[in-house]
């Protein structure tokens, strides 16, 4: 597909190993934790036992006498200076410290500086916190009953309810379930789960008093917006946007986790400012799970209706959503509410309606996106599971009623019944390709035979269609500002270049594949190209990487960038040879002169050229900056198959096999989206079968530690199976799709959907996930099999 001199240089669809994988495999990456600068100090937080309690008395004396405890912060010294309320990157905020209330379990209630970490955990142990607790809300259900506490006063609010969105022609939706010939329905619930990346989050807030300047040195996945944020909290202490500089080095995952502000940054850019002397918060791994990153708690009402034959005509869904105390995604706009629209998933018909209402309760923070498009696994899971629970209503083949009602190849651009504009597709082939790889119909002959013997196996599908991007501009901003992305293109007099982007990578590989679109456009080798991201000060503003957004927007700002230097290059080849610029042709890495190719001028000539020898009124230099604001999102699509055994004694569960199809248009680099998809699809085996947070009926979090909390390991997953099918994006310059996020969101259902199949002839229609061997196991008791 692409020229050989591509290879060479390390342009597009090349497993080029990635830049960056040198430093972390030899235990050089840079991390927050690592730094260390001349008289800093540390920051340790007192959090909550309880999860509603009123704050009677803080005693930090005791705290205070400790060698090495410099101060300790509560929420009334943060009032003095109007510090004491989060900013938000969405439109929702809540209290940096509580002046007098706490809201959920493990909530910060007061912030220790010390002069060595230790010291100030030791002075966490010894502030003594007087509370009066009072009964919690737990149960989303119960939220908006009368006589409940309003948990957001301050928001003006008179009951515990957030917002109400809905899309899609309710009347139309109501006529047509009136009157179909099938409906299935199941409440479909998906829990509470958290983030857990590797690294936790942690920052270092350096205040020079002098300068009157602020480094913030953190782990963010957008460090412009974030900037932004910070501006606003620093503003109350005198600081604005240009003296306030945000460094994200390498960060240890991400997930989506890092995109809010959390207290903790905010205490410590106040400690930093107070006290005149930088201040590291680095959270340990309970304080990550207990508090951080937490996204789902969505009750689905599930409807789907269709003929007796199969043709699926409609789909309802009503959701309640639990956001806990705050929702790190408030905003119920088209974007991020909306990107549950993407419900109607792969499939073409004509009606949909759905609407979803978000409540308080004392959870922490919820609604934070989860690997990381909002809303959309949910979205997926819903009408995945339907899709099979209608093919055991009409006892069709669940790959035949699939096949069936895909939109088609020649429906593209096809407009969803809830506004979305899909740009391509190709779904048949996809499907096709799982079912060959994995042998689906002598699977199903197994399955039937292993039935008769009373064994339990089950193949289940997911056929799904993401939506990815966090763009165009029209649709999607973040305190106003609109969502583009940047790159920054410089190339040196010798032809080495160094690029600046406004994303940041926490493992994708950006080092390397953005390099590779510079390659591919532009001729100058990979490894000559030098990609950093995550410095405020040197890199052209952009809004970070979730959403799987880098490859559609900053990807996108590489090529157009490198397509201007091409121009340019062009315009010089033109002067040096002679010739007008449309008597020359591109070949990868030179111009050459039509019919005479010995005439030539390579990429590098030209760009020293560029310096030295440029025509008469040419500027000189080469450099290019883009701004990229895609016309769309982009619609990557895949299908899976998961085959498992389940054993009628035990419940236990085994994942046989497991295909993954996946199309993200033109791919960039295949060892790293393989890469991708393998984290992803583990990322996406945990909610189905491990991962669920649990709170008790007074707010404790019952999982609090990675003991009871399961995040599943190489020992647990099984061999993913990967392939792919090429559909191009049409309106991304490149043809990419994002494809970060694919995998997490097609594995549940295709999982929940295996283990469902396996026991749907005793007559289960549905199982919540996580799915694990004890629910199993009752399910066998109940059924009489055990
Ligand atoms: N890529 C490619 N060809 C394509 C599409 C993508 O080669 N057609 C490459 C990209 O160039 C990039 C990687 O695949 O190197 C992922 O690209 P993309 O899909 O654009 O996603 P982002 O880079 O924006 O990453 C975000 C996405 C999300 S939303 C989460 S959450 C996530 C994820 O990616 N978090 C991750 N993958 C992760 N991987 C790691 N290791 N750590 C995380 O925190």
């Amino acid at each position: 597909m692409f020229c050989n001199t591509s290879k060479e240089i390390g342009g597009l669809g090349h497993g080029l190993k990635r830049k960056e994988d040198a430093r972390f495999i030899q235990g050089k990456g840079h991390y927050v934790d690592d730094i260390k600068l001349p008289g800093m100090l540390y920051m340790d937080i007192v959090r909550s036992p309880y999860a509603y309690a009123k704050i009677l008395n803080i005693d930090a004396s005791k705290a205070l006498e400790i060698p090495g405890v410099l101060a300790v912060i509560t929420g009334r010294d943060l009032e003095k200076y109007n510090l004491h309320w989060m900013p938000t990157l969405m439109s929702d905020t809540q209290m940096v410290l509580p002046t007098d209330t706490v809201m959920y379990y493990a909530q910060e209630v007061c912030a220790v500086i010390a002069t060595e970490r230790y010291i100030a955990a030791d002075g966490v142990a010894a502030v003594e916190v007087e509370y009066e607790p009072m009964k919690p809300i737990v149960d989303a259900h119960k939220a908006l009953d009368p006589g409940m506490p309003i948990l957001r006063p301050d928001k003006g609010k008179t009951d515990n309810h957030i917002w109400h969105w809905e899309a899609g022609d309710r009347e139309a939706t109501d006529k047509l379930f009136a009157n179909a010939e099938v409906v299935v329905k199941e409440q479909v619930y998906i829990p509470r789960i958290h983030v857990a990346s590797i690294e936790t989050c942690g920052c270092v807030a350096d205040f020079d008093p002098i300068e009157a300047h602020l480094t913030m040195y953190m782990t963010t996945q957008a460090p412009h917006a974030i900037r932004t944020v910070i501006a606003l909290v620093a503003g109350h202490v005198g600081l604005s946007e240009e003296k306030v500089r945000v460094i994200a080095s390498d960060i240890g995952g991400g997930f989506g986790g890092k995109v809010p502000v959390y207290p903790g940054y905010v205490i410590a850019i106040a400690a930093s400012v107070l006290i005149g002397k930088p201040v590291k918060w680095i959270e340990d791994r309970m304080e990550n799970l207990q508090a951080d990153s937490f996204a789902r708690d969505y009750d689905m009402t599930c409807e789907l209706a269709a003929t007796k034959d199969g043709k699926i005509q409609g789909l309802r869904i009503k959701t309640l959503a639990d956001h806990g105390y705050t929702d790190a995604a408030a905003n119920p706009s088209k974007y991020p509410a909306g990107m549950f629209s993407i419900c109607t998933g792969s499939y073409d018909y004509g009606v949909a309606f759905t609407e979803m209402d978000a409540v308080y309760t004392n959870k922490p923070p919820g609604g934070v996106a989860y690997r990381c498009s909002f809303r959309v696994t949910e979205a997926v899971h819903a009408i995945e599971r339907m899709v099979d629970r209608l093919a055991l209503e009409i006892g069709k083949d669940s790959a035949q009623l699939r096949m069936e009602n895909f939109i088609k190849k020649e429906q593209f651009p096809y407009h969803s019944p809830l506004g979305w504009e899909y740009d391509s597709g190709d779904y048949g082939p996809a499907l096709q390709k799982a079912m060959d790889i994995i042998g689906y119909d002598e699977l199903r002959k197994e399955q039937a035979e292993k039935r008769k013997n009373g064994e339990l196996m089950g193949i289940g599908i997911c056929s799904f269609t993401e939506v990815v991007g966090a763009g165009p501009s029209k649709d999607f901003d973040i305190l106003g500002i609109k969502m583009f992305d940047s790159a920054e293109i410089r190339v040196h007099p010798t032809g080495k270049a160094i690029a600046r982007f406004g994303t940041k990578s926490q493992g994708q590989g950006h080092e390397t594949t953005y390099a590779q679109i510079i390659a591919q456009e532009l001729g100058i080798p990979a490894e000559h190209i030098h990609i950093e991201e995550g410095d405020t000060d040197t890199a052209p503003y952009g809004l970070g990487t979730y959403a799987s957004r880098s490859t559609p927007t900053a990807g996108a700002a590489a090529a157009v960038a490198a397509r201007k230097l091409r121009d340019k290059a062009r315009k010089i080849a033109a002067y040096l040879l002679e010739v007008s610029e449309e008597d020359l042709e591109w070949e990868v890495g030179k111009f050459f002169v039509k019919g005479a190719p010995e005439k030539s001028k390579t990429i590098q000539e030209l760009v020293f050229a560029a310096y030295t020898n440029h025509p008469q009124g040419m500027e000189a230099g080469f450099e290019a900056t883009h701004y990229y604001d895609p016309p769309n999102l982009t619609f990557p699509f895949g299908s899976y198959i998961c085959v498992v055994d389940i054993d009628k004694e035990t419940g236990s569960i085994k994942i046989r096999r497991f295909v993954a199809i996946d199309d993200c248009g033109t791919i960039i680099n295949p060892m790293i989206v393989e890469g991708q998809i393998h984290g992803g699809l583990t990322q996406g085996l945990a909610p189905a079968m491990f991962e669920e947070l649990i709170y008790d009926e007074d707010g404790n979090m019952l999982n609090g530690s990675f003991m009871d909390y399961l995040v599943p390991t190489s020992v647990e997953s099984p061999k993913w199976e990967t392939g792919h099918t090429i559909t191009p994006c049409p309106h991304h310059p490149i043809g990419a799709k994002g494809v970060g996020e694919s995998p997490t969101v097609g594995a549940p259902p295709a999982i929940a959907n295996a283990i469902i199949d396996a026991l749907s002839h005793l007559g289960v229609t549905h199982i919540d996930i996580p799915i694990t061997p004890l629910k199993v196991w009752n399910i066998l008791v109940e059924k009489g099999v055990i």
